[in-house]
């Protein structure tokens, strides 16, 4: 008896990594300056430490894909800006060559189907003129690309901070989806104070607004593994407070957006 139960757990555990074998890959890259938390983030989504972090030297020294065995999702890691205008420009040279590369096939398991470009708000920095010239650049060349951008606000903490670079951010009209703030890891100030992170689901969510029927599955399946943590949650579905975005998204990216 027990044999023939264990025998049903197999199969149903074979089905259900067939299933996710079955899925789209879901392919991002991830940019912004060094030491913003974009490895760091990374290693949120998988809930693991696939990325070195770390703070000091620029960390993360070559673009790097990260991937998990069986699970749907490849995630570019990028070096840091911090090294000038030279690097700046090699960088966003080379994601535009990934998603050149990524469209030839016409494979969507290949194509790239988001960039986040991550700012920090945690640290004393600001969202500066060479970010906004390396996301103008960036969004003119990607026009015909047609890659959604979202701008994640990384250790958004405060929320108050986070919600002021959001304003700040969004007045600029940039050829983005949305901000999103996200703190990744929680920040243990002393015993008695953590500051919790949040802001993934959004994150997805937002993305499942705006990114084609067929990575719907992979954005669900995704959600779930990044927030194991909170287990015991059921799924909700995409709140309806954003679909507004998601109308606005749908103008400026017409052809890789789902309707929603
Ligand atoms: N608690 C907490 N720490 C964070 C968070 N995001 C980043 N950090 C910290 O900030 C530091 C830098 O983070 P990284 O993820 O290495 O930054 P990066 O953008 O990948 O840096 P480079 O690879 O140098 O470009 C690390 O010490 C992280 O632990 C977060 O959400 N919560
Ligand atoms: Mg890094």
């Amino acid at each position: 008896m027990d044999i023939f139960a264990d025998d049903i757990a197999k199969q149903a555990m074979e089905a259900i990594n067939q299933r996710i074998r079955n899925m789209t890959t879901l392919n991002i890259v991830v940019v912004g300056k060094s030491g913003v938390g974009k490895s760091t983030l990374i290693n949120s989504v998988f809930r693991e430490n696939l990325a070195e972090t770390g703070i000091g030297r620029p960390v993360t020294q070559s673009i790097r894909c990260i991937t998990k065995p069986d699970f749907p999702l490849a995630i570019y890691d990028t070096p840091g800006f911090e090294l000038g205008k030279k690097q700046q420009a090699a960088v966003k040279d080379e994601v535009l060559k990934i998603i050149h590369a990524g469209n030839t096939g016409h494979d969507i398991n290949k194509a790239i189907h988001a960039l986040w470009y991550c700012v920090n708000v945690g640290s004393n920095r600001t969202f500066d003129e060479s970010e906004l010239e390396w996301l103008r650049s960036f969004t003119e060349e990607n026009r015909l690309t047609r890659v959604p951008v979202f701008i994640v606000l990384t250790q958004a903490f405060p929320k108050k901070k986070a919600e002021e670079m959001k304003r700040c951010i969004e007045s600029e009209n940039l050829e983005i989806c949305k901000v999103c703030p996200v703190l990744a890891q929680d920040i243990d100030f002393d015993e008695e104070y953590v500051a919790k992170a949040y802001g993934l689901d959004t994150l997805i969510e937002v993305m499942g607004q705006v990114l084609p029927d067929e990575l719907q599955d992979t954005l669900m399946n995704v959600q779930k593994v990044s927030l194991r943590a909170k287990k015991n949650e059921p799924m909700q579905p995409w709140p309806p407070q954003l679909r507004p975005l998601s109308v606005r998204a749908l103008r400026r990216y017409p052809l890789r957006m789902r309707p929603c």
